[in-house]
């Protein structure tokens, strides 16, 4: 778990180095323009100290180096050059956010909230409610308002958009859009507490009417289940406290303290991130959510194997 989290961690830092996104690529050539101003300043103040060592070493018998008190012409250039570097920085940085940060939309298209540990993704305008897998329409700008359920989280999609603090009743936004379809990692990165490394996120960009498929298909309830230990686990389920945490439309459960379920077999992960969605993880997870991701604010409830089966058996007919 340690190295997957590490392997995970480095490819999300190298990916600076892909941008995805008008917002993406626009800050990685700030960072490539100034690259470029900053080596050429440090070519040539080496170059200017090493000249200086060569050429004006002791030599035996050779007198002292003609001395200068001031020269007003020399200090009004050293004075002049780094004020011009500093207004080149600043226009540089000026355009890259007119382009990676442009203000907020007046109503933003996704709301997502930072949880210990997982993200909350709400589609405003359709209704629909999402976790830790948020699906964008590629070539679209979405706006995103943030938001926290507990502490300081770090919204982080190394390819696709700067970070973006979600901070407690203090909303903050940004944009964020994908060229093309695919799926691009996303990470908490601003410690929150034990499970911090463990708060990955995807970004699913698709053709704009696979997004409007998805939505709709989000926006499902629950379908009853057929067989009989998908039944018995529907009804386990709705009897425990689950209900006090979380929601399955077309149940009695509308908990949003943890991951919306309605949809819970269509997502590729769970517990954001640490393990993919199988149905042998999915029984790991039920008999013991701290086995699993160790702090996780999902108590650990003793079940059998066969009250686990019954809910296993449920929970893969939440397409
Ligand atoms: C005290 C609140 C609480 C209760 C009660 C609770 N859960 Fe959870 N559950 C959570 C939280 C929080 C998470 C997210 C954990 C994380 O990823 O860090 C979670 C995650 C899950 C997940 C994985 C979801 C995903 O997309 O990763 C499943 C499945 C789940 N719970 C099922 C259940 C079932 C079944 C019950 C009842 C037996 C239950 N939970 C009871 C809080 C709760
Ligand atoms: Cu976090």
């Amino acid at each position: 778990m340690d190295q997957d989290h590490i392997r995970l961690s480095v490819a999300a830092v190298l990916q600076v180095f892909d941008p995805q996104s008008p917002q993406a690529r626009a800050m990685f050539r700030l960072g490539l323009e100034s690259s470029v101003i900053f080596a050429i300043i440090f070519a040539m103040v080496a170059g200017a100290v090493v000249y200086a060592l060569m050429r004006y070493r002791w030599h035996e018998g050779e007198p002292d180096p003609r001395q200068v008190a001031g020269n007003t012409t020399i200090e009004i250039v050293w004075t002049a050059i780094p004020c011009a570097i500093v207004v080149a920085l600043f226009a540089l940085t000026a355009r890259t956010m007119s382009v990676s940060d442009p203000p907020a939309a007046p109503a933003p298209d996704l709301l997502v909230i930072g949880h210990q540990w997982w993200w909350e993704a709400r589609y405003p305008k359709s209704g629909v409610v999402a976790a830790n897998e948020i699906h964008i329409p590629v070539g679209r700008a979405m706006s995103i308002e943030f938001d926290s359920a507990d502490v300081l989280h770090e919204f982080w999609v190394p390819r696709l958009a700067r970070k973006i603090a979600a901070v407690p009743g203090h909303p903050n936004h940004i944009w964020i859009e994908a060229d093309a379809p695919g799926t691009y990692l996303g990470v908490c990165s601003e410690f929150c507490g034990t499970e911090h490394a463990w708060m990955h996120f995807l970004i699913i960009a698709e053709t704009p009417a696979k997004f409007a498929e998805w939505e709709s298909s989000q926006l499902l309830p629950a379908s009853k289940p057929a067989g009989l230990e998908a039944r018995k686990g529907l009804a386990l389920f709705e009897q425990t406290s689950c209900v006090s945490c979380h929601a399955v439309n077309g149940t009695v459960a509308g908990a949003r303290v943890g991951p919306d379920l309605t949809h819970f077999a269509s997502r590729r992960e769970l517990g954001a991130g640490i393990v993919e969605n199988t149905p042998d993880n999915l029984r790991r997870w039920l008999k013991d959510p701290q086995q699993v991701k160790p702090g996780a604010k999902m108590p650990d409830f003793k079940f059998s194997g066969e009250q686990i089966g019954q809910l296993v058996a449920y929970f893969e007919t939440l397409k």
